[in-house]
Parts: C-alpha cells; sequence; structure tokens
C-alpha cells in the first residue's frame, strides 16, 4: 500500500469535542470521522482494523462451534409487542414507517427475530443444540452518544443465540461461549476481567457476566478481590458479612434532638461529634410507583440494583423532594426508619445490626438518638441493600476489595425460556412431548472493540496497535522521496515484503521526515523502517513501535525481522 494514494486524512489537532484519548486518536490518524451524533464513518485503515477485530471473533465463534447468519436491521415491531419489549425501551428504539405505514424499529438487539425464526425452523430436538451468531449494525438512540466508538448510535455488535433441550447444555454453550470470549479479547490485546454481572432489563433466568477492558473513562466500576477469584460488577458485587454478637448493653429510649440546618451526613457528624458509621441514612425511592425506604448505615451508598432485583421490581427512581416531604412530614434531610408510616422499610444488614443509631426524626430541623432496630423500627425486608467499598473482604473472606473502571465490551447471557415462551420456540422431545428451548445469548462490541484497545494502547506521540489487529505491519518511511538510492532501496524492500505476504505500508508522500515520523508514531504500525543516509550502505534504521531502541540493520537483517 502505498501512503500517496490512500485516504489516510491525519490531523495534527483533535476536534475540541473529541474528550477521550481514544476519540482524539482515532480522528487524528484518519481512523473514523463523524457524520452525525454518535454515527461514524471508517475510514480504510479504520475499516481495516475493524475487519482484523471481525476475523478474530469469527475465527473463534466458528471454533466454539456457532453458526453465523446475517438478520435484517429492519423489525417489524409486532415482534417487538409479542415479547412485551415494545414498551420496556423508550425513544433509544429508533422507530420508522414504510410506505405502507407499517410500523419497523431498527434493530438494537435481536433476541425477538432470531427466536420467532428458530421457532419457525427448529421442531425437533433433533435439530438441537444450536448457536447462531451473526455480525451487524445495531441501532440505539443513545441519549448522550460520546467518546466517539465507544457510545455510538449505529455500532457494530457480534450477537449470538444459543438454543438447548436442557439448562446442562445452556451451561455448556455458556462456558465455551465465556473461553472464546476469553480468547477473542486476549488476541486483540485488551487487558480485560470477566465479572459477575446483572442481567438487567433483558432478565433471564441464571447467571450473566460482563467482559470489561480496563480504562479510567470506562462507564461502568468493577470490583476485584485482590486473589483475584471474585470479581463482579458494582452493581451486584457481594461483600463478606458475619452477623455481629448482639449487644448486651441497655439502650435508653429514644431521644429527640433539635438539629437545625444540620442537612448532611458531614455536618451531622459534626454535631454529634460521631462518626457516619453510627448514623442511619434513609433513603426514599419509588418502586414500580410504591413508596420504599431503605436503610443503610451512614458511610454507605444504596445499591439500586440490588434493592430492586430484592423486591423483584422493573422500575426504581429517587422519590421526588415533594414526595419526601408529603411521606415523611418533614423537609428532605430529616427522614428516618422510626415512626415512618405507609413506606416499606428495607434495612441494610448492617443497620439491622446497629444499636443505639442516630437518625432523622421525620420532622423538620429534628434527628433522634438511641434508635434500636426491632424496637423502634420493623424493617419488612433485611438484606444486603449496599454498594461494595474498597477494603470490604470478598464474600469468601479471602481477600480485600479493590475497585477498577472498565469498557464492557462483551455479555453473555443465561436467558432460560423468556423468549422462547414467548416467541414459540419449541420442539417436540425424544417422546414425541412439546418442550421449550432454553436460550442463552452472547454479545461483543466489535467497533467499541478499537476504541478500548486505543484507550490501553497508546503512548504520547499516538496510538500503539497490537500486531494481530493494527491496520498494517510495517511502515516503510524514506526520509527523502527526492533521493533515489533511498527511493530505490525502499521499493525494493517494499515489494519483496510485499510478495512475502507481510502487509506493508510506504510513506511514498513528498513530506520532509518529520512530517511523516510523526504520522507514523501517530498511526502506530507495530514496525517501522527508516531508509535514510545509510541506504547507499545498504543499511537502513529499525523500530518497533512499542520499543524505544533503534537498530540499524542491513536490508536482509530487517526483512527477515519482518518474516520472523
Ligand atoms: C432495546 C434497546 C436497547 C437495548 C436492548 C433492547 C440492551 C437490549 C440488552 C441486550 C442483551 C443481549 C444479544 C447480544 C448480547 C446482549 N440495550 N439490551 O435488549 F430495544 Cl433500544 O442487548 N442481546
Amino acid at each position: 500500500m502505498k501512503q500517496s494514494q490512500l485516504l489516510i486524512p491525519t490531523l495534527r489537532e483533535a476536534p475540541a469535542d473529541a474528550e477521550v484519548i481514544s476519540h482524539k486518536l482515532m480522528l487524528r490518524a484518519g481512523l473514523i470521522r463523524q457524520l452525525a451524533s454518535g454515527v461514524y464513518t471508517y475510514l480504510p485503515f479504520g475499516f481495516r482494523v475493524l475487519k482484523k477485530v471481525q476475523e478474530i471473533v469469527r475465527k473463534e465463534m466458528d471454533r466454539a462451534g456457532a453458526q453465523e447468519l446475517l438478520m435484517p436491521a429492519m423489525q417489524p415491531t409486532e415482534l417487538w409487542r409479542e415479547s412485551g419489549r415494545y414498551d420496556v425501551y423508550g425513544p433509544e428504539l429508533i422507530r420508522l414507517k414504510d410506505r405502507h405505514d407499517r410500523e419497523f424499529a431498527l434493530g438494537p438487539t435481536h433476541e425477538e427475530v432470531i427466536t420467532t425464526l428458530v421457532a419457525g425452523e427448529v421442531s425437533s430436538y433433533r435439530q438441537l443444540p444450536t448457536t447462531l451468531y451473526q455480525i451487524q449494525t445495531k441501532y440505539r438512540d443513545e441519549r448522550r452518544p460520546r467518546f466517539g466508538l465507544l457510545r455510538g448510535r449505529e455500532f457494530l455488535m457480534k450477537d449470538a443465540y444459543s438454543f438447548g433441550r436442557s439448562w446442562q447444555e445452556l451451561d455448556d454453550t455458556y462456558r465455551a461461549m465465556y473461553e472464546a470470549y476469553t480468547r477473542i479479547f486476549t488476541r486483540v490485546g485488551l487487558n480485560f476481567r470477566a465479572v459477575q454481572a446483572d442481567a438487567g432489563a433483558i432478565g433471564g433466568e441464571g447467571e450473566t457476566h460482563e467482559f470489561m477492558a480496563l480504562a479510567d473513562i470506562g462507564e461502568d466500576t468493577i470490583v476485584v478481590s485482590e486473589n483475584g477469584n471474585y470479581a463482579a460488577n458494582l452493581e451486584k458485587a457481594e461483600m463478606f458479612w458475619e452477623e455481629p454478637a448482639a449487644s448486651e448493653e441497655e439502650v435508653p429510649p429514644m431521644n429527640r434532638v433539635h438539629t437545625p440546618d444540620v442537612h448532611t451526613i458531614d455536618q451531622l457528624c459534626g454535631f454529634f461529634g460521631r462518626e457516619a458509621s453510627a448514623f442511619i441514612k434513609t433513603i426514599l425511592y419509588r418502586i414500580d410507583d410504591q413508596p420504599v425506604a431503605v436503610l443503610v448505615r451512614g458511610d454507605r451508598e444504596v445499591n439500586e440494583t440490588k434493592v430492586l432485583n430484592a423486591l423483584g421490581g422493573e422500575r426504581i427512581e429517587l422519590a421526588e423532594g415533594s414526595d419526601v416531604e408529603r411521606l415523611t412530614g418533614a423537609a428532605v434531610g430529616f427522614a428516618g426508619p422510626a415512626g415512618l408510616q405507609g413506606v416499606k422499610l428495607l434495612a441494610d444488614r448492617e443497620v439491622q445490626a446497629m444499636t443505639s443509631a442516630i437518625a432523622g426524626a421525620n420532622e423538620t430541623d429534628y434527628h433522634v438518638e438511641y434508635v434500636q432496630p426491632r424496637r423502634d423500627f420493623a424493617a419488612a425486608l433485611v438484606g444486603d441493600f449496599r454498594n461494595a467499598t474498597e477494603g470490604d473482604l470478598s464474600p469468601d473472606g479471602s481477600g480485600a476489595l479493590k475497585f477498577y473502571r472498565g469498557i464492557e465490551v462483551g455479555h453473555v447471557f443465561k436467558l432460560g425460556t423468556k423468549y422462547s415462551e414467548k416467541l414459540g420456540a419449541d420442539y417436540l422431545d425424544e417422546e414425541g412431548r412439546r418442550q421449550t428451548a432454553i436460550m442463552g445469548c452472547y454479545g461483543i462490541g466489535i467497533s467499541r472493540i478499537l476504541s478500548a484497545v486505543v484507550e490501553q494502547h497508546h503512548d504520547e506521540h499516538g496510538i500503539v496497535w497490537p500486531e494481530e489487529i493494527a491496520p498494517a505491519k510495517v511502515h516503510i518511511i524514506p526520509a527523502s522521496v527526492k533521493d533515489e538510492t533511498q527511493m530505490k532501496l525502499a521499493q525494493e524492500l517494499y515489494e519483496r515484503l510485499r510478495s512475502s505476504g507481510v502487509e506493508v505500508l510506504l510513506d511514498d508522500r513528498d513530506e520532509r521526515a518529520g512530517v511523516k515520523f510523526k504520522d507514523a508514531d501517530l498511526m502506530g504500525l507495530p514496525y517501522r523502517i527508516v531508509i535514510g543516509r545509510e541506504a547507499g550502505e545498504g543499511r537502513v534504521e529499525f523500530k518497533a513501535r512499542a520499543a524505544q531502541e533503534k537498530e540499524t540493520l542491513t536490508v536482509e537483517e530487517a526483512f527477515a525481522r519482518m518474516n520472523g
């Protein structure tokens, strides 16, 4: 490939609206260009990387026994009504009408489509188990697309769906996919963790794991034990717990204390001269419109996913200020469990184990001290309703929990029969009895991987592509295209490498050497060969992009290095 003929429009500066390094570098290296918010064009070198990532995914999916197909992006919304999901996703689901005024959705995912297909084509146990996958453009009208390919509104996903006859078959497929994902993310060069996750709105009846590429700009927080034997999304992360011995001390009756203008936990600590762990934090929610108060220790945060799962609810949102005032009879900041009527109480198990705590009095400017769980309030539910914190021990107590930020690049689910039941994907078993297929689904954010890789593989000069997905392997740079000796040697090396099957880019542009070197660093091909002053003696300068040192090699040595 000759750079003078390629569209690789490198930029000196990134546009101002690019906030994260991967977005800046992918724009500056001429890999992508934005067409609209969250909608991107892959320029030739960006597309080469995208294709390589796809090829790795295909190899590993095929190796795991999955079959590739391709489903439409245009989905009749009747399918989404049948599955009951038409109303679950609001404006994020892009809908359109065709010329006959029939409504379609642009596919954000394909559970409905694949399950309907299998319902129509699979009728016998002999056709199962089967795993079908596609690599296809997905559409999700994100409220805030950002960070380039990391959160787009049109993006490339590999989505696979498995159909089996038993939970054992699902477990086997799930494990095969999990292992394939581990190979894929390793091959594309990502530093990642597989973490236990929450199934969220997709539901499903079994475990689910997310594959998280570690990155400070990641939207997710993951929790990993120091010895690495426990890893979970913070939404789900549990921690070591043992019931403390009940304290024998006599607790005086509750006592109201006038606490004017004391609203925050910090102000409370100052006023009472106590640690935050001595207070009960009472947070009011609406869960499927029912008022719920969640109690956690003053130094903890409520985990809304755990609360929602404990109540089997669909939707959770913080109660509005006016709602809080009506429910507690007090201004915001004075809610407490004692005497709170008409609100379901959920107490984190740490609160239930507190003694003589301080809490809001459900009266403006008043708190109560000596609050005694069980005596002064009865929780409807006691459980783990808090976020894990750094320093908690892992559930088995074997190691302290550490927090990391992550970019979700993969997600595998055990769905069970949630979709196959609704959409009629059943089959006749050996005895001729009708059975419902048991499903799993498995996603990889193909386009998102490009951004995650750049987030993890760059330096102050630009991208440093992992070799297996780099848009080309070698960058040959003649210092001056006007110098015939240099150009002759460059062409010779270029042709020899190309004919030996090495992907090589020749920077044959009539540009100053400095400009070429800056562009090469920005584009990040794994190896660079500069043809300079020593061309006459047949010697070149060789440098790996990921290394600092440069070597002077003969052409033969350089050629051998690249064919190693
Ligand atoms: C929608 C919209 C957005 C969505 C979904 C549906 C996320 C939706 C979850 C999944 C689950 C798995 C198969 C591959 C792996 C992930 N965002 N999800 O279902 F209508 Cl607008 O996509 N699907």
